[in-house]
């Protein structure tokens, strides 16, 4: 086994958070290294439609932009997820095992777990691993919730900092590392605010298999899952292109990361954001749209845009609820169990693990 980058804390008393740092990726030994950021920017901007993966744009503007979009009245994904796992709780409790280590994928500020897991009740959890791209956020998150939560919280927990977009990247950590709380407990891998959409169909079903992997290492586990659906192509387009242009700041902010990756000159004045439906592929694409006709010069590359060029800068899938249940079931999980809104815009999938 290879591993880009790691660095692990000495070893912790119970009660504290372990912090464990996989700033790239796991590799399996098997597989190819992973890409470095910028061999992976030079890769998206050098093809002949330019692209970026959307990981990118979280920097900690690229955070802070993000969560004021939730705040957004177009924006509905967060508040009508928010708003399902609290009225849904009393029977997601029933389905969802007790005593579970919770893997909570691309935890952020940690507040979605941290409100479940108060609602489910003491005994839901025995152990949390919040996972996300950059650890030194997430630490900061744990302390806070252990703070906030006080004994409700007494169980062990973890931070790991994972590129989780790449190949098998949980179940590679989680084998070398293991997970905080008890070894045989069931395994609630959490993936909610509908980032499964930011992933293509194939990629998706990659990284549930992956999930599955580590869910079904013990009995009783599984993935519960937040998942945005296809609607009116307008409340759509609304939500990706908002009236006070936040999300074309947050579009437009990558355009900073590209230079300090790459040590580029892109000017966010010579682009336009745009956000619009495919119908045929159920998603919508964020553009960034080059103004006037720009070049890029970088020791990495030198790339031209004309005027209309664009990059492709995110997908966001929207999916119905039977294709997903198809998609959860060919990753290999057992038939789910889903609760949506009344006016079906959102899903949560509770998949049990085998
Ligand atoms: C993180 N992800 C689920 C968001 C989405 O809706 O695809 C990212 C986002 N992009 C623009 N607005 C929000």
């Amino acid at each position: 086994m290879t591993w880009n980058s790691l660095l692990t804390e000495p070893a912790a008393p119970p009660d504290a958070i372990e912090l464990l740092d996989l700033l790239i990726a796991a590799t399996p030994a098997a597989g190819p290294p992973a890409p470095t950021p910028q061999s992976e920017l030079v890769q998206g901007l050098q093809s002949p439609q330019a692209g970026l993966s959307p990981k990118y744009f979280y920097d900690a503007l690229g955070s802070r932009l993000f969560e004021a979009i939730c705040e957004l009245p177009e924006y509905y994904p967060t508040r009508t997820e928010a708003a399902l796992l609290r009225t849904h709780a009393p029977s997601m409790a029933q389905s969802l095992p007790r005593g579970a280590v919770w893997v909570d994928m691309g935890a952020g500020n940690c507040a979605k777990a941290e409100q479940l897991l108060q609602t489910l009740g003491s005994g839901a959890c025995a152990g949390y691993c919040a996972v996300d791209i950059s650890v030194d956020f997430l630490h900061g998150a744990l302390q806070s919730m252990r703070h906030r939560l006080g004994a409700a919280a007494a169980w062990p927990m973890r931070a790991l900092g994972l590129d989780f977009s790449q190949p098998l990247a949980l179940s590679t950590a989680v084998a070398a590392h293991g997970l905080p709380g008890p070894a045989g407990a069931p395994r609630v891998v959490f993936y909610p605010g509908s980032s499964i959409g930011n992933f293509s169909p194939a990629q998706a079903l990659a990284l549930l298999q992956d999930w599955r992997a580590v869910a079904a290492a013990t009995p009783g586990g599984g993935l519960l899952i937040g998942v945005d659906l296809s609607k009116d192509r307008q409340e759509l387009v609304a939500a990706y292109d908002d009236a006070l242009g936040v999300t074309a700041a947050f579009n437009l902010n990558v355009l900073r990361r590209v230079n300090a990756l790459l040590g580029a000159d892109l000017n966010p004045k010579d682009w336009a954001h745009r956000a619009v439906f495919d119908e045929a592929h159920s998603r919508i694409e964020m553009h960034l749209v080059a103004q006037r006709d720009v070049t890029l010069h970088s020791a990495h590359l030198t790339r031209r845009w004309a005027a209309g060029e664009y990059i492709h800068t995110e997908n966001a899938y929207k999916w119905s609820v039977d294709r997903f249940a198809q998609l959860l079931q060919h990753a290999g999980y057992a038939a789910p169990q889903h609760w949506t809104d009344p006016a079906q815009r959102f899903a949560v999938f509770w998949a049990p693990a085998a």
